[in-house]
């Protein structure tokens, strides 16, 4: 076993203890589709290029909040904290019962043995991080080739960006070959105009490429306003859910890496559903028919 690492004294908050219970009820068979689990840090150590050092946050932990929360399957997906490095996110996809699917940060080298024994694994997608604060090189050159090679088993791409960004990158994302996600709504600047230029640049890159979907997640870190309605996010996400409903996803984001503005309460985030998703009908895309279809089709 190696050495236990000390999260960061400032600037990570370790999740809300002990979240209340939601109001709403998610329907049967809901999927927490944006996670994350970090460590153990004794055995699965974090990856020497990472930008934050958070505390552990393990797969029973995770268990227990999805129990909690009322969602029956969860979508674990790699952070930047432990890089390339797998471990720890297989570790909790074989030990879930077949209750979660993967998304796992790969490098170009990576041979196809390997791919395959993701693949039995569980995971079903490979994510590249375009937000300049998380990396330190932006994964550009190993986009498109990573990409013709997981299309082989039928995974999907996941990217995350920051609305600033899209113009540089729209190009870049329209040759993908795949499903691709896009994580957080593409970051938008809530502080803007929901009808203004930059979330129409979204929208457009939605309603021109049928094979793109986003999460409609994060209210906690696109709010201006703060906890716990988070009311300014709602105009966007509710639109997103609104005219794509067959290619949104929800997620909690536990354990919500570098969120410094306030501790969320995982409750709070699951009694932001209704409001973006006000239908049982839109509810049960989102949260259930969706995220069934992409992983456990
Ligand atoms: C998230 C958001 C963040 C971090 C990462 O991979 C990561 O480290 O995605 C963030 O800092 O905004 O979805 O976990």
């Amino acid at each position: 076993m190696g050495h236990k690492f000390q999260m960061d004294p400032k600037g990570w908050r370790v999740w809300h203890p002990s979240p209340t219970k939601p109001i709403f009820t998610p329907p049967p068979g809901a999927v927490d589709a944006h996670c994350h689990v970090f460590g153990p840090s004794d055995i699965f150590p974090f990856a020497p290029e990472r930008k934050y050092t958070p505390c552990d946050a393990s797969k029973e932990q995770l268990w227990a909040l999805r129990d909690h929360l009322g969602f029956s399957r969860n979508v674990i997906v790699q952070a930047t904290c432990h890089g390339a490095d797998n471990r720890s996110l297989l570790d909790a996809l074989r030990s879930s019962g077949g209750l979660a699917k993967g998304v796992a940060t790969v490098r170009r080298d990576i041979t196809d043995r390997e791919l395959s024994a993701l693949n039995d694994a569980g995971v079903r997608g490979v994510r590249f991080n375009f937000v300049k604060r998380l990396v330190d090189v932006l994964p550009t050159d190993d986009f498109i080739e990573i990409a013709q090679r997981i299309k082989l088993l039928n995974w999907h791409i996941v990217i995350y960006f920051e609305a600033a960004d899209l113009p540089d990158l729209y190009d870049l994302f329209v040759q993908v070959p795949t499903t691709i996600i896009i994580d957080h709504m593409g970051r938008p600047d809530v502080t803007k105009p929901v009808d203004g230029p930059e979330f129409a640049l979204f929208l457009k890159l939605l309603r021109e490429n049928e094979n793109i979907w986003t999460k409609v997640t994060c209210p906690e870190r696109l709010s201006a306003e703060g906890p716990n309605e988070y009311n300014d996010v709602v105009p966007f996400a509710r639109h997103i859910v609104d005219e794509f409903p067959d290619r949104v996803l929800w997620g909690t984001d536990w354990p919500h890496p570098n969120m410094k503005s306030h501790t969320p309460d995982d409750g709070a985030l699951v009694d932001f559903i209704p409001k973006i998703a006000p239908t049982k009908v839109l509810q049960q895309k989102l949260l259930v028919d969706n995220p069934m279809r992409l992983y456990w089709p």
